[in-house]
């Protein structure tokens, strides 16, 4: 066996499968540090005559790119391929943590469902197209769509995992803003986009988010999320359970606000408030009241923010003895919270999805960040601080909500993505319909609400596109299914989540295996596309491989960083921790420097507000409430062919339900039920969960049928999505939120067939 060592671009890796082919095989080592920015070491090694397979093993650090932590991990590659992934234990900030969903990647990297080549869908029948074929086929389809019918026919999802790749922002922008696309949507609308809509109201940019100190806090009110379980969202902190249960330990006071007692909460971390769903908006308000009543606001708060006494003013409506009802917590557990909190010396607060996801998530994110800003906690050690920057993304991302809200084609909603809920209706629409869409790392028919309506606009479409791992349930519509890498395949930086972070890092990952068969990254396919369209293309710069870099070269060059001090560090490079002070020193964008506490933009919602506390309070007590909730051994919709994630009990995604509402609903465990809402029905498998508020049914969202995967065949469980409300109206119009919790739900077992004898 004879071997080369050269160096190689990143570019060239591309063409590595083609090369494995004709029997020569590649190993990408950790860069090393005296190597230019996109150079790689890369070892060649020939097969013998005989094509006997190549030997050997090494390990590569590389991280997760799964969800916010970034996890550092250690690739084990043998004979060429991925073998394992593990912990790595001389990363500087995860120290050898890593989840199942982390470690699974390994399984997905070599799934054989995977897409491996681009697929065409003509007349029901998939057949494999080369990739000139594939994007000559599809920019055709797009320059006669965009002749005849302008931008406004043509489409664009991305999903959550394009968060975490920082590649995939190079090919998009050439291509769909240079077409003039604005109909662009993506999962925040699922997800968080209310609280980029409040954080543009009180600190004048979208980017500005502060995070609970963890390390230094003595009260830590927490709402609406399952760390235990999600390892959480917007903040970056490994091991967040960890952090809890040791902030618990030195005798910090936390509180978890959730319609159920979750596997975070518990004598190691701290207690749960049982909420009714969808109301914390107004146990916030009541806890401002509450200190504003007693102990007043501190006084650090009137230089802080402007407008206090508007924000006073609409407290004054919820007071603890009026909301207590409607959120189903006693008012004076709600005083004792806000007695409580306001004495702590140090006290933080984070919301998540569970309040996001609820109809009022903006003003709940104001509301939270209100309640640590008349504490004192705002921007102070133990309170909640933004994380240390790399890339000034506040000031880049500056803005105006009042200016941001406007009449759409579907009523009011907030500039930039649209709401996903109303996504089926621009595709359906009779005038000016989207006639092409290009899914990207989303399976937008199992996460937006609204199947069924959605499942009639995929067929109506022209054209799609979908680029996925996977044959995902959306890629069933697809006219095209083109094979994307995954990210033990591409060459990446942690960019998405910088400044989201107790502790920043910037971490670098070679392409830890070259592309099996004919995936291709992002980038490269969207660059392949503009070519064919006659579009300036990455591909035809210069020096492609630096142009691909380009934006992240600007970005760590926006906080005195290089590629190539990134490249050597392949554990990752700390940057410092999250810096109180720096809120009103560096980030904050407002023009008087103060943050809104009243922004005139939420008007509307203020009113709304009250509406929605007279239907509340009108409401009939026994009226069940559907939740979402996460399992661990699942990512959204993309898990669902994974063996060792699905095995036991995860072969379904079961109603659950506390006991109590069970025996009065005359259901028992493993019972089939029927659950209907205003917008439609599910047939589900009865499971018990003692720790749901009772009137509350939870169920797992991200199942339903994926046909092109063998285990989603066998274990398809059923969209919750089909229940939730969608179209004009059944989203925060501030902030383009979808409504996934606290949907008003009939619960009925399913009839059973007649008994034989009496057919
Ligand atoms: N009822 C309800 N609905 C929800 C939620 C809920 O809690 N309840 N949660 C919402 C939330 S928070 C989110 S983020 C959304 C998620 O919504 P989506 O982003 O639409 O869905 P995912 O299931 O994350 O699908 C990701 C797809 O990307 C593919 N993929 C993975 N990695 C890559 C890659 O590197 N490249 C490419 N091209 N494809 C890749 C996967 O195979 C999968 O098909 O769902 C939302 N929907
Ligand atoms: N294992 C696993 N991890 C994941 C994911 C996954 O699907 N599986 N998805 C990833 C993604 S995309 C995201 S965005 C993050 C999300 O991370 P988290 O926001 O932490 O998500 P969940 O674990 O769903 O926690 C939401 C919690 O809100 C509660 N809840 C529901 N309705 C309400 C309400 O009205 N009020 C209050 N106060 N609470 C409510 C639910 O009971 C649940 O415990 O997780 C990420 N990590
Ligand atoms: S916590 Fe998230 S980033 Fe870390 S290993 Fe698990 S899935 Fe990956
Ligand atoms: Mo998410």
């Amino acid at each position: 066996m004879s071997m080369i060592r050269r160096e190689i671009s990143i570019t060239e890796s591309y063409l590595i499968s083609g090369f494995a082919g004709r029997g020569m095989r590649t190993i990408i080592r950790d860069p090393a540090p005296h190597l230019s920015r996109a150079t790689l070491p890369i070892t060649f090694r020939f097969l013998d005559a005989e094509g006997a397979g190549m030997s050997g093993e090494r390990r590569t650090a590389t991280y997760c790119r799964v969800c916010e932590p970034a996890c550092g991990l250690v690739a084990t590659v043998r004979d060429g391929e991925l073998v394992a992934l593990e912990p790595d234990r001389d990363h500087p900030v995860s120290r050898g943590f890593a989840c199942r969903k982390g470690m699974a990647g390994a399984a997905i990297h070599a799934d054989p469902d995977r897409l491996d080549h681009p697929l065409h869908r003509f007349d029901g029948e998939a057949e494999v197209r080369s990739w000139d074929d594939a994007v000559g086929g599809i920019a055709a389809t797009l320059t006669s769509l965009l002749d005849e019918y302008g931008p406004e026919s043509i489409g664009l999802y991305m999903g959550n995992p394009a968060s975490f790749n920082s590649q995939i922002g190079i090919g998009t922008p050439e291509l769909f803003a240079r077409l003039g696309v604005t109909r662009v949507f993506n999962s925040a609308t699922q997800d968080c986009s209310n609280k980029f809509a409040a954080a543009t109201a009180m600190f004048g940019t979208s980017a500005l988010h502060a995070l609970p100190d963890l390390r230094r806090t003595e009260a830590l009110l927490l709402l609406g999320s399952n760390w235990r379980v999600s390892k959480g969202s917007f903040l970056v902190v490994p091991n967040a359970y960890r952090e809890l249960a040791d902030a618990a330990a030195r005798g910090a006071r936390i509180w978890f606000v959730n319609p159920r007692d979750t596997e975070t909460a518990g004598p190691r971390t701290g207690e749960t408030v049982p909420i009714k769903p969808d109301t914390d908006v107004y146990l916030l308000a009541a806890l401002i009241h509450e200190i504003d009543r007693t102990c007043g606001f501190d006084p650090v708060a009137d230089e802080q923010g402007a407008h206090l006494d508007e924000l006073r003013a609409f407290v004054a409506d919820y007071p603890p003895e009026r909301v207590a009802e409607v959120c189903g917590v006693p008012a004076d557990r709600i005083r004792g919270i806000a007695r409580d909190f306001a004495a702590a010396p140090r006290a933080a607060a984070h919301m998540s999805t569970g309040v996001n996801m609820g109809r009022q998530g903006m003003l709940a994110y104001w509301l939270m960040t209100m309640l640590v800003l008349v504490t004192g906690n705002l921007d102070r050690e133990g309170g909640n601080i933004p994380g240390r920057e790399v890339y000034p993304a506040a000031r880049k991302a500056r803005g105006d909500l009042a200016r941001d809200v406007v009449d759409g084609e579907f009523g009011p909603m907030r500039r930039g993505h649209l709401p996903g809920a109303l996504l089926a209706d621009y595709v359906l629409d009779a005038e000016q319909p989207i006639r092409a869409l290009v899914v990207i790392a989303g399976n937008p028919l199992l996460t937006i609400p609204g199947e069924e309506r959605l499942r009639k606009a995929f067929e109506a479409l022209e054209l799609l596109v979908v680029i996925d791992l996977y044959p995902n349930a959306t890629g069933e519509y697809a006219d095209w299914l083109l094979p994307a890498a995954d990210m033990y395949e591409r060459a990446d930086v942690n960019v998405a989540t910088l400044g989201m972070a107790a502790s920043t890092f910037v971490q670098w990952t070679p392409a830890v295996v070259p592309p099996r068969h004919e995936r291709r990254e992002e980038w490269w396919i969207l660059a392949r596309i503009a070519q064919e369209m006659g579009l300036p293309s990455v591909l035809d710069a210069e020096d492609p491989e630096t142009a691909r870099w380009s934006r992240v070269d600007h970005m760590l060059a926006a906080g005195g960083l290089t590629r190539e001090q990134v490249t050597s560090r392949s554990h990752g490079l700390p940057v410092g921790d999250a810096e109180p002070g720096s809120l009103f020193a560096r980030h904050i964008q407002t023009t008087d420097g103060r943050v809104d506490c009243r922004p005139a933009a939420f008007d509307a919602a203020i009113a709304r507000c009250a509406r929605i506390f007279a239907e509340l309070a009108t409401e009939k007590p026994d009226q069940l409430k559907l939740i979402s909730r996460r399992d661990a051994k699942a990512q959204n919709s993309w898990y669902a062919n994974v063996p060792e994630m699905k095995r036991g009990p995860r072969d379904r995604n079961p109603l659950t339900l506390n006991p109590d509402d069970a025996t009065r609903l005359g259901l028992s465990p493993g019972d089939e039920a029927v659950v209907r809402s205003a917008w439609g029905e599910v047939r589900a498998t009865v499971a018990l969960d003692p720790g749901l508020r009772e009137g509350v049914v939870a169920m797992e969202h991200g199942w339903g049928l994926q046909p092109g995967l063998r285990l989603s065949r066998e274990r398809p469980g059923v969209n919750v999505n089909r229940l939730m409300p969608h179209g004009p109206g059944s989203y925060e119009p501030e902030s383009n939120m979808a409504r996934l919790t606290g949907i008003p739900v009939e619960v009925r077992p399913l009839r059973l067939p007649l008994e034989p004898s009496v057919v």
